[in-house]
């Protein structure tokens, strides 16, 4: 019987340096992993993904899959907090006027009866300011924390995600939220060619289907790991413990 993902995961070497067990290499390539050059992101863990009457729930999806990462996140970010690692938020949102929401985004989400900027049960879907737009009330970010608000799937677009990461001197990010196969792995993929060394994280992630949830980490691990590496909260919190 071949070994699940996460069992490959915590079979995984550590080598050279300072590194997490993870796959398809130790994380970070150069074993320069410290509080100081790490952040956690953590995508989009809004009301309309996650949450009964929001967004990912009035498409149709199974929002037992978007909440399945809550409870890991939790405990991962009590452990940043205590270490003062840098823990930054997104959101994904448009402006009320939604000025900012191209005509195409909307009317998918419209064929699919959830349309961006209409009346929902949690006030207008992905709009700033709207009920369904905040983090869930168990991540709710705490003082200090960068909250990024994007207009688009990825973090860098028409946002000062990377100022900020570059006045905090981050070189290593850590990936946790939703969706993996959307958001995260946008951001991911950018934030990889601009020279982030990416890692993310399988059980604080999650897709609206499971099998394009490891799909996603899936494909990270290509090509020696054309975009990072994969690996558990724990081994991440075992390595910085
Ligand atoms: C999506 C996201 N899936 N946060 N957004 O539309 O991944």
């Amino acid at each position: 019987m071949s070994a699940t993902l996460d069992e490959r995961i915590d079979a995984a070497m550590v080598e050279n340096g300072r590194t997490i067990a993870s796959d398809p290499y130790p994380w970070p390539f150069d074993g320069d992993l410290r509080l100081e050059n790490t952040a956690i992101v953590v995508i989009d863990m809004q009301v309309d993904f996650c949450a009964p009457g929001g967004y990912v729930d009035s498409m149709g999806y199974d929002i037992s899959l978007t909440r399945a990462p809550i409870e890991p996140i939790a405990k991962l970010l009590a452990f940043a907090r205590a270490r003062d690692l840098t823990i930054i938020h997104t959101r994904e949102g448009h402006k009320p006027d939604l000025s900012d929401l191209p005509a195409n985004k909307r009317w998918r989400s419209q064929r699919i009866g959830a349309g961006i900027g209409d009346q929902g049960p949690c006030g207008r879907i992905l709009v700033r300011g709207e009920p369904g737009w905040e983090i869930i009330p168990e991540l709710q970010p705490i003082a200090g924390e960068a909250i990024i608000d994007k207009p688009g799937k990825g973090s860098f677009l028409a946002t000062d995600f990377d100022l900020v990461l570059q006045t905090k001197r981050i070189r290593n990010i850590v990936l946790c939220g939703v969706t993996t196969d959307v958001c995260v792995h946008t951001t991911m993929r950018d934030a990889n060619d601009r020279g982030y060394e990416c890692l993310i994280l399988s059980d604080c992630t999650a897709a609206t289907k499971m099998e394009n949830h490891l799909a996603a980490l899936d494909m990270v691990k290509m090509q020696g790991g054309v975009f990072g590496a994969v690996a558990t909260s724990t081994a991440l919190m075992d390595a910085l413990a």
